[in-house]
């Protein structure tokens, strides 16, 4: 029904605690002229920031100076006109907040009208009798110091409390207390919007739409609509409908009964629908959407309505056990009947400031995923549930999303009544507002908490598992009692002889970079900060069923360092360099270059040498797991994007400027992959993997040639794969390989199936070649789009091309060029016009 959303003019101010209710901050006649304007939603940084009362928190080292910002309380405030129209019989006002960030108190026109602890869910009340018609109102909130809140829990502190930080005692962004990719900026403030609602009689409390069957050969559908209604102030039978539509299609339509004495009454329709549009990931079909109306009426008279996208679509994750592995069980996902295996990356805040991340980001963001053909994101369990838009553009995209409830890497509380029954409706209101999503692929307990606990404690090897309660619990029956559809798994990674398995469940890849190693129950864990106990080539050795977590570290290109770094610090490992690198050791990255490309010189060789180490890394990892399909169905490696800038695992930056490591993942995810494998043995294994849900021939060709040109020779081959498969298609012996660090193998599609692809026989620093550089010509297109022409001799490595303003788009680069080969790239950029002498292409 008819909502207004409180967006403006809202105003902030901060006080020590305690004194803005001395002050009286919350009564109406409070003079608030010198308050500062804040947007809502929104939060206290960013109009901190516009008001220059703080220097941009992300340049230098500037995060130290906003410390002062967690000892004050904030107080937010709105005067705003009232209805026009006073409340008719039956009717009334609910004032809804979607998302408060996090212990607030909230006063409407100077009475007290409730608190709230979770900005993981929304607080609604009822506001009939305070809302005044036809005149001004005042709203006030006061969020006091988060850590205030955490003080009184202290006595629950036990030994298990391996790590005892305040922020899991709080229900909100774990990250934003800082993390090892994140500056400490809690935020505070009115995240999501505030809205005011004017219902009557009886309002819709809850749709839940899934899809019951899927007939393929009949090309028909039944899937249910449940329709839960609040009868405030209602008597007798009420109505519900629903209808589905799709442009092309004939509506399907059913009416619903509604059944239920009390308050709340509940229905659910069964609807048959002919000439089915499945929503599949568009890397196997279309991401089909129908429009889903839901109207309550009494009487003929229509009450209330909900409108959301929603897609046909069955979704399972896949158990059984492996026969050609035996002792080992799939962990895979299988969509619409059909397994696939799950390609992406885990996702992070795309900001520290989570009430302010504009939806374009998103849309580039999740563009950029689809783009690198990712069919699956993890939101990660220390972030945030995210923001509609992005479960709304994943649904549109075609793209799975793994979600974690929000805990990670600790352990909680469960001894706090109140603690846990906030937990408790928070599964409960996010399950309800996420189920319906085709986008929702699996709901999972947290991030690492099991698998932590069981490392620091392995001597004690103790039965029970903090944080069960939640994982093992609530948050399953949340899912079973308001979904019921989407499967459930407690822990990421979780299952098997130590929780971080590759015989069961998904593991968790942190022998690269970390320097940690399989073990079982019961087993030390062992830590090793070598130049081979980080190095990518352990991927080798994992067996694992579903790679949840794997990465490396490299620097963002040199543009997004320029902006946050003094000029001064510009160099490696300065104070400035290290403050933005928030892992420990500060050096992991260098004992990882040691092995690739060898230690830096330089800022230009750091930023080079860490995004080749990455980019390389990811490339062996990927090639490896995706040539083990299907007993190996998923690799989401860790992490997609940043929330500031930052040296990280991530492969796009805060601005959205994408590392070598994007564009090396693009091409070895790509639907068909043919890649090398080297046995210890000498020789290399030419596999191909098909993810494509068609049967595939093609002819291959290989060749051994010199970096300098020479050919050695050369070998074409036909291959046929079946649909959704993976196999070795050629192999070549030692002895017929004539290896060297001179030479490198390549293999090509006669009909352009998969992206051409190269093996060298020793580390990228070891090989012998001159790195000459490459000949460039640019031809403006338009204002928008240039083509750069680029040729090499001689082999080319890490060929890439740059311009100085996020948004540029490159049709490919970080590629390598093959001698005499010759390739053109588009650049385009819709915002800012483009001019040759933007743009640089260096190689190495
Ligand atoms: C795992 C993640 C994150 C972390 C990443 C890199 O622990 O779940 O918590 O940022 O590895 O260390």
């Amino acid at each position: 029904m008819p909502s207004v959303f409180l967006s403006s003019p809202w105003k902030l101010n901060d006080f020590a605690p305690g004194e803005g209710l001395d002050a009286g901050a919350f009564q109406v006649s409070f003079d608030d002229n010198a308050w500062l304007p804040v947007d809502v939603p929104g939060g206290v940084h960013p109009a901190l920031i516009a008001a220059g009362r703080i220097e941009d928190p992300f340049y230098d080292r500037n995060e130290e100076q906003c410390a002062w910002i967690e000892d004050r309380e904030w107080w937010y405030r709105l005067t705003f006109d009232g209805p026009a129209e006073p409340l008719a019989a039956g009717e009334r006002w609910r004032l809804i907040f979607h998302g408060l960030d996090t212990f607030v108190t909230i006063w409407l026109n100077g009475e007290k009208l409730g608190q709230h602890q979770n900005m993981f869910r929304e607080a609604a009340f009822d506001v009939s009798d305070r809302l005044l018609p036809n005149q001004p109102n005042t709203l006030a909130l006061c969020f006091d110091r988060p850590l205030a809140h955490t003080e009184g829990f202290e006595q629950f502190k036990t030994e298990w409390q391996w790590k005892h930080e305040p922020r899991v005692f709080m229900r909100k962004a774990q990250f934003s207390y800082g993390w090892d990719w994140g500056p400490r900026l809690p935020e505070v403030g009115i995240w999501r919007p505030v809205e005011l609602r004017r219902e009557s009689r009886a309002a819709i409390a809850g749709v839940h739409f899934y899809t019951l069957e899927i007939d393929r050969d009949q090309n028909r559908a039944v899937v249910a609509v449940w329709v839960e209604a609040d009868r405030f102030a209602a008597q007798g039978a009420l109505a519900a409908s629903a209808r589905l539509d799709r442009e092309g299609a004939s509506p399907v339509t059913a009416t619903i009964p509604l059944h239920g004495e009390g308050e709340s009454v509940s229905g659910t329709a069964y609807l048959t629908v002919e000439d089915a549009a499945l929503w599949w990931t568009h890397d196997l079909g279309e991401p089909a959407l129908y429009a889903l109306q839901v109207t309550l009426a009494q009487g003929g008279v229509e009450l209330d309505q909900h409108a959301q996208q929603v897609g046909i679509r069955t979704i399972e994750l896949d158990q059984s056990p492996d026969p050609a592995e035996p002792g080992t069980r799939f962990f895979r996902f299988v969509l619409n009947g059909v397994p696939l295996f799950a390609k992406g990356a885990d996702w992070i805040p795309a900001d520290s400031f989570v009430g302010t991340i504009p939806s374009e980001r998103y849309e580039s963001l999740l563009s950029t995923a689809c783009d690198a053909h990712m069919n699956m994101l993890r939101v990660w369990g220390g972030g945030i549930y995210e923001h509609d838009v992005f479960y709304d553009l994943c649904d549109r995209m075609g793209l799975l999303i793994w979600q974690d409830f929000m805990f990670a890497c600790a352990l909680y509380p469960e001894d706090e009544p109140e603690f846990v029954s906030e937990v408790e409706a928070e599964a409960r209101y996010q399950v309800a507002r996420l189920r319906s999503h085709p986008c929702m692929a699996v709901w999972c307990g947290n991030n690492e908490n099991q698998w932590i606990f069981d490392q620091v404690f392995w001597q004690k090897q103790l039965a029970y598992i903090p944080g069960s309660l939640y994982y093992d619990e609530i948050l399953p029956r949340a899912c079973a009692e308001l979904d019921g559809q989407i499967p459930y798994w407690p822990g990421s990674p979780y299952g098997g002889n130590d929780h971080n398995s590759m015989t069961d469940g998904d593991r968790h890849n942190w022998d690269v970079w970390h320097g940690a190693s399989p073990r079982k129950f019961g087993e030390e864990p062992k830590v090793d900060y070598s130049a081979e106990g980080v190095s990518y080539r352990r991927y080798a050795n994992d067996t694992a069923r579903f790679v949840s977590e794997f990465g490396m570290h490299a620097a963002p290109v040199f543009e997004t360092l320029r902006r946050n770094i003094p000029a001064d610090q510009l160099y490696h490992h300065s104070p400035s360099m290290d403050h933005h690198n928030k892992d420990n050791p500060k050096n992991k990255g260098d004992r990882l270059m040691e092995g690739v490309t060898g230690v830096p010189k330089d800022l230009d060789e750091y930023i080079d040498f860490s995004m080749i180490a990455q980019a390389e890394g990811l490339k062996f990892g990927i090639e490896h797991f995706r040539r083990r399909k299907p007993h190996c169905s998923g690799t989401l490696f860790w992490q997609l994007n940043d929330c500031w800038p930052v040296l990280s695992w991530s492969v796009v930056d805060y601005y959205g400027f994408g590392k070598a490591g994007y564009f090396y993942a693009k091409r070895v995810y790509a639907p068909v992959l043919a890649s090398f494998k080297a046995l210890d043995d000498g020789s290399v294994e030419l596999w191909i993997t098909n993810d494509r849900l068609a049967a595939l021939d093609d002819t291959v060709t290989i060749r051994l040639r010199a970096f300098d040109g020479q050919t050695f020779w050369q070998r074409e081959e036909a291959v046929s794969l079946e649909p959704n498969s993976s196999a070795c298609v050629v192999r070549l012996a030692a002895e017929n390989l004539a290896a060297g660090p001179d030479r490198y193998l390549s293999v090509q599609s006669a009909s352009g199936l998969f992206p051409a692809n190269r093996h060298f026989f020793v580390p990228i620093m070891d090989l012998q070649r001159d790195a000459l550089p490459v000949s460039v010509t640019i031809e403006a297109v338009d204002e928008h789009t240039l083509n750069v022409h680029i040729s090499a001799d001689k082999y080319a490595y890490f060929v890439n091309l740059s311009v100085p303003h996020e948004g540029t788009a490159f049709s490919d680069n970080y590629f390598d060029l093959e001698p005499s080969e010759q390739r053109t790239i588009t650049v385009t950029n819709a915002t800012i016009p483009l001019t040759p002498n933007m743009l640089a292409v260096k190689s190495r």
